[in-house]
C-alpha cells in the first residue's frame, strides 16, 4: 500500500475530532453519575480512533449505522455536539426531539442512522442502505456498520455478510474488539481467534488493525471504502481495542480489575499515542484540546438551558403518520 502523508491539517481534524469525543464521554459520564442524565449510557472512552478513522474516509453522504455505545460515531459522522446533547438529556431540540436519548441518536442529514439498543440491530439496516443506494437509487455511497465483539454472535451478522458478499454491496463491517460483551470475555463465547477470520467464510477481504493509531484506522478504512464504492463489495475489518469503562455506566466491574484496566488505558490511550507521533507538536494538541473542553461545556450549558418536550405531545416524531 503506498504511503500516505498526512497534512497537518488533516492530523489537527483527526485530533480535534477524538478529543471532542474524550471530552464529550467524561461530561457525559459526570453527569450520568450525578443522575443528570435519563436512562442508560454506555461510553465510548479509549476507542476513539475507530469512529475518528472510519469517519474520516466517508463523505458526509455516506451512512453509518451504529451501536449501544454511539456517541462517538455520531460525532466522527459530523454531528452537532449541541443537539447531541440535548438528546441524551431529553430536550425537544435534540437529535430526535430527546426522544431517541442515547441508543437511540439519529442525525439523517449527515448519514447517521442511528445507534441501537438491539446488539447486532445494524447490520441488515446497513445491508439494506447499501441495497437500496447500489440497485434502487444508484448512487456511490457507501455504508458501514460497526458493531461489538459480542455482536459478532448474533445470527444477523452472517446472513448480513453472506447477502453483501452474494451481491457486492456497498458495505463495511467494522468490528470493535474491545474484547468484552458486557461482564463476558469475548473467548469464552467464540472459538475463533480473530473476528476478521470469519471473513473467509463469506469470501471478502478480512483485515485486522490497530484500532488505537487512528491514521491505521484510516487507512484501512479508506481501502475499504475504495473497494466498496467501485463495486467490488464488502470489507470486514476488525480493529483491536479495548473497553476502558465499564459497560454502562455505574456497572461496579466486579468481573475484572479496574488497575489492569487503566495499565491497559495508559499504554493504549489513542490521544496518547497520536501526540507520541509528534505529527502535532504538544503545545497545539494541548490548544485542541481546550477548545474541545470548552464547546463540550457550551453544550453541555445549552442542553441545560432547553426544555424538555410536553407530555402531552410524547408520541409525536415516534411514528410516521
Ligand atoms: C439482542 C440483544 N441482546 C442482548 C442485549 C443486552 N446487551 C446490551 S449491550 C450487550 C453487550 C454487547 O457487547 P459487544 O457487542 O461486544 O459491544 P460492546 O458493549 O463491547 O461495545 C448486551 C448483551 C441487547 N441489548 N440486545
Amino acid at each position: 500500500m503506498e504511503k500516505i502523508v498526512y497534512s497537518k491539517e488533516q492530523a489537527r481534524e483527526l485530533y480535534e475530532k477524538m478529543a471532542t469525543i474524550r471530552y464529550f464521554e467524561a461530561c457525559i459520564k459526570h453527569d450520568s453519575l450525578a443522575g443528570e442524565i435519563p436512562g442508560f449510557v454506555h461510553l465510548y472512552i479509549g476507542e476513539e480512533a475507530i469512529a475518528t478513522g472510519v469517519c474520516a474516509a466517508l463523505r458526509q453522504d455516506d451512512m453509518i449505522e451504529s451501536t449501544h455505545r454511539g456517541h462517538g460515531h455520531c460525532i466522527a459522522k459530523g454531528a452537532d455536539v449541541n443537539r447531541m446533547m440535548a438528546e441524551i438529556y431529553g430536550k425537544e431540540t435534540g437529535l430526535c426531539q430527546g426522544r431517541g436519548g442515547s441508543m437511540h441518536i439519529a442525525d439523517f442529514s449527515i448519514g447517521m442512522l442511528g445507534a441501537n439498543g438491539v446488539v447486532g440491530g445494524g447490520y441488515n439496516l446497513a445491508a439494506g442502505a447499501a441495497l437500496a443506494n447500489k440497485a434502487v437509487l444508484k448512487n456511490d455511497k457507501v455504508s458501514v456498520v460497526f458493531f461489538g465483539d459480542g455482536a459478532s454472535n448474533r445470527g444477523t451478522f452472517h446472513e448480513a455478510m453472506n447477502v453483501a458478499s452474494a451481491w457486492k454491496l456497498p458495505v463495511i463491517f467494522v468490528n470493535e474488539m474491545n474484547c468484552w460483551a458486557s461482564t463476558t470475555p469475548y473467548r469464552a463465547t467464540c472459538n475463533v481467534e480473530n473476528i476478521s477470520d470469519r471473513a473467509k467464510g463469506y469470501h471478502i477481504p478480512g483485515v485486522i488493525v490497530d484500532g488505537q493509531d487512528v491514521f491505521a484506522v484510516y487507512e484501512a478504512a479508506k481501502a475499504a471504502v475504495e473497494r466498496a464504492r467501485s463495486g467490488e463489495g464488502p470489507t470486514l475489518i476488525e480493529a483491536k481495542t479495548y473497553r476502558i469503562e465499564g459497560h454502562f455506566v455505574g456497572d461496579p466491574e466486579l468481573y475484572r480489575k479496574k488497575e489492569e484496566t487503566l495499565k491497559i488505558f495508559q499504554d493504549t490511550d489513542p490521544l496518547r499515542i497520536f501526540r507520541q507521533k509528534k505529527i502535532l507538536p504538544d503545545a497545539e494538541c494541548n490548544e485542541i484540546e481546550a477548545r474541545c473542553e470548552e464547546a463540550i461545556r457550551k453544550a453541555k450549558e445549552y442542553a441545560l438551558s432547553c426544555s424538555y418536550p410536553d407530555a402531552e405531545s410524547f408520541m409525536k416524531y415516534v411514528y410516521v403518520d
